[in-house]
């Protein structure tokens, strides 16, 4: 298997997070996605959404977005630890919270620093007032955040998950792209935030 991919960005980091604390090792392939890379016919055939990470499986099967390849790596090896939650209830827990932080958290900080920055104008028309909107529905989208991990070690009460993983790579892309002092702003996504980096994975 090979995972083609560009290793800082944020849905790169958070796949190679979720393999590491699995103990998965593969073959990764760089894609250089600044550089348009993803944009070439060869790329789209391996690629639906022509973007990294993409999983290759075999000579003809590929799996892109973040939480697909999670899962197949999730399901390869079933287990009451799983990061995708256990029984019913925390399963749904956990569906819920990654695609309320990926909405409402990752994708629109993404959107803000695509359209902001113009770093993919090359094939993309970006829209600097889009890009602001973004980031005003992140800034009120953190309150939420600190909120819930005021009372809640993790995302989803004691127990680590791939939730955690997409709300980290969130966190650290609003602090490094958006510039926005998340740390300082709201301690519990702090104390939170520093609890995580200690797990190796996270090194
Ligand atoms: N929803 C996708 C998003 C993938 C994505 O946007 N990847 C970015 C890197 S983080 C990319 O390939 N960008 C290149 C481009 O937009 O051309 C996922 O979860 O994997």
């Amino acid at each position: 298997m090979k995972l083609f991919e560009m290793a800082p960005t944020p849905n790169c980091h958070r796949v190679n997070i979720f393999l590491k604390e699995l103990g998965v090792e593969l073959e990764h392939v760089h894609v250089d996605v600044r550089a348009g890379e993803n944009l070439t016919p060869e790329f789209e055939q391996k690629s639906i959404n022509g973007r990294v990470p993409t999983l290759q499986i075999d000579d003809d099967t590929f799996i892109c977005e973040s939480i697909a390849i999670c899962r197949y790596f999730d399901e390869l090896s079933p287990s009451e630890d799983s990061l995708f939650g256990h029984g019913a209830l925390e399963r749904a827990q956990v569906e819920m919270w990654n695609r309320i932080i990926e909405f409402n958290g990752l994708n629109t900080a993404s959107q803000a620093f695509r359209h902001i920055s113009g770093v993919y104008k090359d094939r993309e028309t970006c829209i600097t007032a889009w890009g602001e909107e973004c980031k005003i529905r992140v800034q009120a989208f953190l309150p939420k955040l600190e909120q819930h991990l005021s009372s809640s070690t993790f995302i989803i009460g004691d127990k680590f998950t791939v939730a955690d993983i997409t709300a980290w790579i969130f966190v650290g892309f609003c602090e490094s792209r958006l510039t926005l002092p998340v740390m300082q702003q709201y301690p519990s996504i702090a104390a939170w935030y520093q609890l995580l980096a200690k797990r190796p994975a996270f090194q």
